[in-house]
């Protein structure tokens, strides 16, 4: 049973089957079916990790010891079934997500001596569509390595989206050929278009779709020091005063570059045309950029900006990014504004029990044809202290937030009224204010991350016997084995009791 312990998420069904595992041979082939080639390329590269071993990629004629992937042509999306025995591994994809997933679960049955998978029989398919993670590119900058590493450690877990906040007060990340100055003067590191490019073809042949973030119309001060007239002056509250003394660095000074931690002071002008014709250029640029659905519109903490311009914000933005063919995604204070285009996706980052309206907001996008994704803070906002000895990390969310936390919330109990229908998926967000290197981000995303894993892509606990607490803590304890070979920093978490090497 011991490898089992390895397997987050939990499959939809694993079936122990009453027979001698499957141990790699001399002869151990991948023999790749039709369709399955690029699969097996990543699988003999993902197999090598976890047992050293590369295994050579054959197209037929599957021997006795070999690991068989295979197309279905049929089945759920992303769904896959496995099945390992004495006489070799079948892994059978409905598509090349399903495959790619099923290929993920065999790299976790082998995790546990490197050498041996139990004999099995799984059948798996995603609970929602929409699994992400978030980093927050914009306070601190990662270079391309460091995202498309981020990209191989959400799709090991299953997440099939990466949102990239790429701007904020503190930097405009991407380079646009349309408004130059915005990379040349608030930047210091972006990401060419090129480097856009290639994280996100990296990401789609790993069946991740990435969703660029550009926000506004608040954390947009970056905006400003490129383009002074598109943007109002820094408004200074007593919470600005406050977060700067707190956590040091100079109020902001309007065409500036700021590099403190406050929020909610910057705004755009939301009435001048010059804004809009700023946001055509952005969002047409970037939506030509994207292949995926989604560009997010940002929308969350505009506290310098008043009510009525926000919602006009919101029109505008979300139309401009309908009419480019485009699905917008916008933070749930968006969902305040009534002109919100039809269709938008909101997504909640309030708490697991909302306070102050947030599910108002929330379900606002459901009453008008959109969906929802779930973030909630205090249970997978990943910048958050795991206990109040973590050296990085942020306490706002209620406090640390432990990792039996990260995983004690069901989805569909946090917006009262939202069904299941309701809901896309689920999102992790990776904030950067305290994250300055791929350590730290491993540090703080895992084991947590995991946990968002699994909510998001494994049966409700209702209907499934692993889905609990303890369970989960015992199979992240035989997940640590295969981070480790992966190069993942993750935190020792006392919580889980690590299995040795
Ligand atoms: C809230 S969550 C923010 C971010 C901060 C984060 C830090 C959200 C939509 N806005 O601007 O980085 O808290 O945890």
């Amino acid at each position: 049973m011991a490898a089992l312990t390895a397997l987050v998420p939990i499959p939809a069904s694993v079936t122990v089957d009453a027979a001698a595992p499957f141990t790699l041979a001399a002869s151990t082939r991948l023999i790749a079916g039709a369709g399955a080639g690029a699969t097996a390329a990543l699988a003999a590269q993902l197999i090598e990790t976890v047992t050293g071993r590369l295994l050579p990629i054959a197209s037929q004629d599957a021997g006795s010891a070999d690991i068989v992937l295979e197309m279905a042509g049929a089945g759920p999306a992303e769904s896959y079934r496995l099945r390992a025995g004495t006489d070799g591994v079948r892994v059978t994809g409905a598509d090349p997500a399903g495959l790619f997933y099923g290929m993920q679960t065999l790299a976790q049955l082998l995790a546990g001596d490197g050498r041996q998978v139990p004999a099995v029989t799984i059948a798996d398919a995603p609970r929602f569509a929409y699994r992400g993670a978030m980093l927050d590119v914009a306070r601190h900058f990662f270079p391309v390595a460091t995202v498309t590493g981020v990209i191989d450690r959400a799709a090991s877990l299953k997440l099939n989206h990466l949102h990239l906040h790429l701007t904020d007060d503190q930097g405009w990340r991407i380079r646009l050929s349309s408004r130059p100055k915005l990379t040349e003067q608030a930047a210091g590191e972006c990401y060419t278009a090129a480097d856009y490019a290639q994280i996100v073809d990296y990401a789609a042949a790993r069946h991740v779709t990435i969703v660029p973030e550009v926000g506004g119309p608040g954390h947009t001060h970056a905006v400003g020091v490129a383009y002074p007239e598109l943007a109002g002056a820094p408004v200074i509250t007593d919470a600005v005063r406050a977060a700067t003394a707190r956590f040091g660095g100079e109020l902001p000074v309007a065409g500036q570059p700021y590099r403190g931690v406050a929020v909610g002071f910057s705004s755009l002008r939301c009435d001048s045309d010059a804004t809009y014709d700023f946001l055509a250029d952005v969002f047409g640029e970037l939506a030509a950029m994207t292949p995926g659905p989604y560009l997010h519109v940002g929308g969350d903490e505009a506290l310098g900006t008043p009510a009525d311009d926000f919602a006009e914000y919101i029109r505008r933005v979300t139309a401009l990014v309908t009419a480019s063919g485009k699905t917008p995604i916008a933070w749930h204070e968006a969902g305040a504004a009534a002109g919100l285009a039809a269709g938008t996706i909101g997504q909640y980052w309030g708490f697991r029990t909302p306070r102050d309206g947030m599910d108002g907001h929330a379900r606002a996008f459901v009453a008008n044809g959109g969906r929802m994704i779930l973030s909630p803070a205090d249970a997978i906002y990943l910048d958050m202290k795991y206990d109040l000895d973590t050296p990085l990390g942020l306490t706002w969310a209620d406090g640390p937030t432990s990792v039996e936390r990260s995983y004690r919330w069901e989805p569909v109990d946090v917006v009262p009224g939202a069904g299941p229908a309701d809901i896309l998926g689920i999102e992790a967000p990776l904030w950067t204010e305290t994250v300055r290197t791929a350590a730290d981000i491993d540090a703080l995303a895992f084991p947590r991350v995991a946990a968002a894993a699994e909510i998001a892509w494994s049966p409700a606990p209702a209907d499934h016997p692993q889905r609990n607490w303890a369970s989960f803590r015992a199979r992240v304890g035989g997940l640590g084995a295969l981070w480790r070979r992966a190069g993942i920093d993750f935190f020792r978490s006392p919580e889980i009791d690590w299995e040795a090497p």
